[in-house]
């Protein structure tokens, strides 16, 4: 038996760079040794505010960004998370068993808190339902980034709180996957700050679909600092970012790219940082065009009818366990 695996996007914009290094590219290396399921996870988006039509459009984007990414659709199951009521309804179960202490501990809802006015429950709620859909289909490993290990340990403790509640192992405790290099992409504009899709200054991130010359421009606006040395250091958070990236695409490590680079400023470095980008996006770009054209549109539909098909399947029968456990009355 395979072991399991799920993980999932949000479709709150394109994806960026930091999703397709730190998430998207590590599942397609693993999607022959594991039994996948990667679902877009429409749910978690709506935690801060979407345009509906905004958020259909970005919803497809994210299922044809995964196939052009290289996520093979007869390998894996993938499909759309409100396709799967479970897991809506599983989320609901275990906010009764998260405590609001360690929710307010996370790092993500700090962060993302402050950029809102009118705070919405379901984003302090987020890594309960995120717990919901990873102990829906008994994962043994989620690969996620770094900035989600909180999220993971915290589901970690849900379920075995679940669990010696009930006296039973209805949840499989799961582990991080994490590619410690590409661990976490920064913001190009604020390098302390990680790369998001849905950051309102869109100089920061890289988006999958963004043109070479956008790339090229984008690259060459990146924070840095001013002592035009490439070199690999925690007091240079630019410079690090980028040699990040450059590593994590070419597979050089950080001493080959100081000695690459020995003689070259920043704008020599940051042009071949953007060209190196803009090269290994290209193959997705051109599949992502060719999966984008309306003839595509059932075979799209058909693969994520398929996919709600398979995880509900596994997904009604681990809610139903639940139901059991907690005392509910059968139908
Ligand atoms: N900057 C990043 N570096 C490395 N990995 C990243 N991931 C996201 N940003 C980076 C990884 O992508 C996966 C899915 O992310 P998500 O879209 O579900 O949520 P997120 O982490 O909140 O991503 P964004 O792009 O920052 O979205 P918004 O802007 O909507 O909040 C996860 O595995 C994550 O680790």
């Amino acid at each position: 038996m395979k072991k399991q695996i799920l993980s999932g996007i949000q479709p709150s914009g394109i994806l960026t760079l930091g999703n397709y290094l730190g998430a998207l590219r590590n599942w397609v290396k693993i999607q022959d040794e594991y039994d996948c399921k990667f679902f877009i996870a429409d749910l978690h988006a709506i935690t801060v505010s979407q345009d509906p039509e905004t958020l259909r459009q970005n919803t497809k984007n994210v299922i044809m960004q995964y196939i052009a990414s290289g996520l093979d659709p007869e390998k894996n199951t993938i499909f759309v998370q409100s396709h799967v009521h479970e897991h809506a309804e599983l989320g609901w179960i275990l906010n009764c068993t998260a405590y609001m202490g360690e929710l307010s501990r996370m790092t993500q809802y700090k962060d993302k808190s402050k950029k809102q006015d009118n705070i919405k429950v379901g984003l302090f709620d987020y890594p309960v339902l995120m717990a919901a859909d990873i102990l829906l289909y008994d994962a043994d490993f989620v690969p996620v980034g770094e900035d989600q290990r909180q999220h993971l340990e915290l589901t970690r403790d849900v379920a075995q709180r679940f669990n010696n509640t009930y006296n039973k192992e209805i949840f499989k405790i799961p582990e991080p996957f994490i590619q410690k290099e590409t661990g976490r992409i920064m913001s190009l504009q604020d390098p302390t700050k990680k790369m998001s899709k849905s950051d309102s200054n869109k100089d920061g991130f890289i988006s999958l679909l963004d043109p070479r010359e956008e790339i090229v421009r984008k690259v060459k606006k990146a924070v840095t600092d001013s002592e035009n040395v490439i070199r690999y250091s925690d007091d240079k958070p630019g410079i690090k970012n980028l040699m990040n990236i450059y590593s994590a695409i070419t597979d050089k490590n950080y001493e080959e790219i100081e000695a690459e680079f020995k003689d070259a400023g920043y704008g020599e470095f940051k042009l071949a940082v953007a060209n190196t980008i803009a090269d290994s996006l290209e193959p997705i770009q051109a599949k992502f065009n060719e999966l984008n054209a309306p003839e595509n549109n059932n075979y799209l539909n058909s693969i994520l009818a398929r996919g709600a098909k398979e995880a509900s399947l596994i997904a009604s029968k681990k809610v139903a366990e639940v139901k059991e456990a907690v005392g509910f009355l059968g139908k």
